[in-house]
C-alpha cells in the first residue's frame, strides 16, 4: 500500500484542525515506495503536461506560472493514478478526517490534476476550489521553506484578498508529506520558488461530499484544458 498508517487519535486531531483552520496537515502520508512509484509516474506525466503562464481573471487576477495536466488526460494516461483516487484505504482516511463520506468528483477534468512549478518565480496564485476538498500529495517539493512553494491560506475567507491582509496562515511541506484543505471556502495560493533547480510537483485529488451544492467556475478549464 502507498500509504502510511495513521491511528484513529491522529485522524481525529487532523479532523479538528481541518475544521479550525480549513487545513490538516498529513505530514509523511506516502510510504517511501508509494513516493518513488509516484513520482516516477509524475516524471512520465510531466512530459505531456503544458506550460501556463497567465493572470486568472476570475480570481482576481491573480498570477498562475506553472506546468499542469488536467484530470481528463490523467485519466486517459495513468491507470495508477485513476486506482489511487478511488483507493478504498485513502476514502476511509479522507472520511475520517473529514467526517463524512467524500464523494468523488464527476468532472474528469477536476477530479485530480497535476500541478508543477519548476521555474524561479513559479506560482499557483489566489484561489478556491470549486469543490469542498482537496487532497494534496507531495510527490517533489523543495527541502526547505526557504526555497519558496509554501501554502498560504485563510479560513472561511470572505474575499481573496484575506490573503493580503497578515493574516493568511502558511505551510511548507516535503516530498511525500500531504494535505487535507477545505478548499472551497479557504483562500490559498502557492508562494513563487525563489532558487533556480527546485521543483514542486503535487498531485491534487478533489472530493466532494453528498450535501455539497456543485459549484463551477470557469478557472479550471482556464488552468487545466
Ligand atoms: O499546490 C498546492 O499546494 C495547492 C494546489 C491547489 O490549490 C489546487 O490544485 O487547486
Ligand atoms: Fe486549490
Amino acid at each position: 500500500m502507498a500509504f502510511t498508517q495513521r491511528s484513529t487519535d491522529d485522524l481525529a486531531v487532523a479532523g479538528l484542525r481541518l475544521r479550525t483552520d480549513g487545513y490538516a496537515p498529513l505530514p509523511r502520508l506516502l510510504t517511501p515506495d508509494g513516493l518513488q512509484t509516484l513520482r516516477t509516474e509524475a516524471h512520465r506525466l510531466a512530459e505531456i503536461a503544458r506550460r501556463r503562464d497567465f493572470t486568472m481573471v476570475c480570481t482576481d487576477s491573480s498570477p498562475r506560472h506553472m506546468t499542469t495536466l488536467g484530470g481528463h488526460v490523467i485519466e486517459r494516461e495513468s491507470a495508477l493514478v485513476r486506482r489511487l483516487y478511488e483507493d478504498p484505504h485513502l476514502l476511509a482516511l479522507v472520511a475520517e478526517v473529514i467526517g463524512e463520506t467524500p464523494v468523488t468528483v464527476a468532472d474528469p477534468l477536476e477530479r485530480y490534476v497535476l500541478n508543477i512549478l519548476h521555474r524561479v518565480g513559479d506560482t499557483h496564485g489566489a484561489h478556491t476550489d470549486d469543490h469542498p476538498y482537496a487532497l494534496v500529495l507531495f510527490l517533489e517539493a523543495p527541502d526547505g521553506p526557504g526555497a519558496g512553494g509554501l501554502l498560504e491560506y485563510v479560513p472561511r475567507a470572505g474575499a481573496l484578498a484575506d490573503l493580503n491582509t497578515g493574516t493568511a496562515l502558511s505551510a511548507h511541506h516535503r516530498a511525500g508529506d500531504a494535505y487535507l484543505l477545505r478548499s472551497d471556502t479557504t483562500a490559498h495560493r502557492v508562494t513563487s520558488l525563489e532558487h533556480a533547480g527546485v521543483r514542486r510537483t503535487v498531485l491534487n485529488l478533489a472530493y466532494t461530499t453528498r450535501s455539497a451544492t456543485p459549484r463551477s467556475t470557469p478557472s479550471a478549464r482556464a488552468l487545466y484544458m
